[in-house]
């Protein structure tokens, strides 16, 4: 046995599955977890010091690469001040102006410690806000370990092909309608039998949880239309996509204004740090103002709010995004060729510095299209690639993230891994 296998062994032994989220088991890929012993740059490196191009990049966070030295200097003088207050302090209002700044359709912003409290906050408030219980998700869209949100949910959910998890009781999910991502019929369908219940339609504007699946051209359009036609929010879950595919998230790129957006990931650099944001009229329902209550011990925690504006900082870095777009473009070429190369059935969907590549199908628009994939090859693939030291989603239904610590001889590197894994599938 190798150290993260002995490690794992231990970690069984007092931690559920031997890890502090699912994903993370390589359950989907088989295999032994890696045990992360510290990351720079572009690397994470295991417990036997073997060192990876690693794609996963904490599941979106570290677009910079790893222990980016101005972030560790931003905590590291945070953390002389102390660790955490209980109480409010400037460098919140700070963190607040970056995101209103950043995202056209934020006036007012709520910090959290996670995506999923993010969502779960989002939904209390438009349920507050309009008074009304339902609401509407996508099949495959995933928003954190939320109650009511898992359902039919991508990610971990999707992954361990368990979509409903147990312990979600039928009463709480029944408030939950599902219509199907990139299909619009099916949310008119919902409207038309229950508009006048649906407080909100939450979901990723790009999805990444069933791979990276864009919008198709109108239909975020057209989700705007419905909701204000029924009284309805809508909610961006930009979790992953926020400051990832644009300073602005996913809204930037496409002009569509929800009422309320969900961060994490990146605005926090890699420390707990999320958010809620949006409309004031909306956001002002929120205690102590309002009557929708919503706490936190560590809500704006001084080292993570630190971290995440060092985080954003950097990344209003002119030709930032351009030099994401372009490293983008090398792999998603580059593992065009290898799959061509090697007449595999095979497809690329990549918006910006995060991509899926989907094994098996030839294109992937929905949740279905994107379920039709060969999950047991990816298994063989992402094997293969950790075995020429590239580390991938230990599931088909992640997205792979590029940060700006990424050479173009790490992105060529992982392109000729890429070929040969493809050969030997
Ligand atoms: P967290 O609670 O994990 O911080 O965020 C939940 C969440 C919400 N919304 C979106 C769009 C997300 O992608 C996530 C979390 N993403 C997963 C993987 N794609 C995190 C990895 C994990 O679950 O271990």
């Amino acid at each position: 046995m190798d150290t993260s296998e002995k490690l794992f062994a231990a970690a069984c032994e007092v931690i559920p599955g031997g890890v502090n989220s699912p994903v993370r088991a390589w359950k989907a890929v088989g295999g032994s977890p890696r045990f992360i012993q510290r990351a720079a740059g572009p690397t994470v490196t295991d417990a036997d010091g073997v060192t990876y191009i690693d794609y996963v990049g904490s599941w979106g966070p570290m677009v910079l690469g790893h222990a980016r030295r101005e972030v560790l200097q931003a905590v590291q003088n945070a953390l002389r001040e102390g660790t955490s207050f209980g109480a409010p302090t400037a460098r919140e209002i700070e963190m607040a102006r970056t995101i209103c700044s950043a995202v056209d359709s934020v006036q007012k912003v709520r910090l959290v410690n996670s995506g999923t409290e993010a969502t779960m906050t989002a939904l209390r408030i438009a349920r507050g806000f309009t008074g009304r219980t339902d609401v509407v998700k996508f099949e495959g869209c995933y928003h954190g370990h939320v109650d009511s949100l898992l359902v039919r949910a991508g990610s971990g959910a999707l992954t361990l092909g368990v979509p409903d998890s147990a312990g979600v009781s039928p009463e709480t999910s029944r408030q939950t309608l599902l219509a199907g991502f990139n299909d619009l019929a099916s949310v008119e369908q919902l409207f038309a039998e229950r508009g006048a219940q649906i407080a909100a339609v939450i979901l990723e504007p790009i999805a990444g949880n069933m791979g990276v699946i864009p919008p198709a051209p109108g239909f975020l359009e057209g989700l705007r239309e419905i909701t204000e036609k029924n009284g309805a929010l809508l909610i961006f879950d930009e979790v992953m996509t926020g400051f990832r595919v644009a300073y602005g998230g996913a809204q930037e790129i496409y002009g569509v204004r929800p009422d309320l957006s969900c961060f994490g990931k990146i605005a926090g650099g890699g420390l707990p740090l999320a958010a809620v944001g949006g409309r004031a009229d909306v956001m002002d329902v929120l205690a102590p103002l309002g009557p929708v209550y919503q706490a936190g011990t560590l809500s704006g925690n001084p080292l993570a709010v630190a971290g995440g504006l060092e985080t954003l900082r950097q990344l209003t870095q002119p030709g930032v995004y351009q030099r994401l777009e372009e490293k983008g473009q090398l792999v998603e070429e580059g593992l065009l060729r290898a799959v061509r190369d090697s007449g595999i059935t095979a497809c690329v969907n990549r918006v910006g510095s995060m991509f899926t590549l989907f094994l098996g199908v030839d294109s992937v628009t929905d949740f279905e299209s994107a379920q039709a994939g060969d999950t047991e090859a990816y298994g063989r693939f992402f094997q293969g690639m950790l075995k020429r030291g590239i580390y991938l989603a230990p599931s088909a239904f992640e997205a792979a993230f590029i940060s700006l610590a990424h050479s173009p001889d790490d992105l060529e590197m992982t392109v000729r891994a890429a070929a040969e894994t493809l050969r030997e599938l």
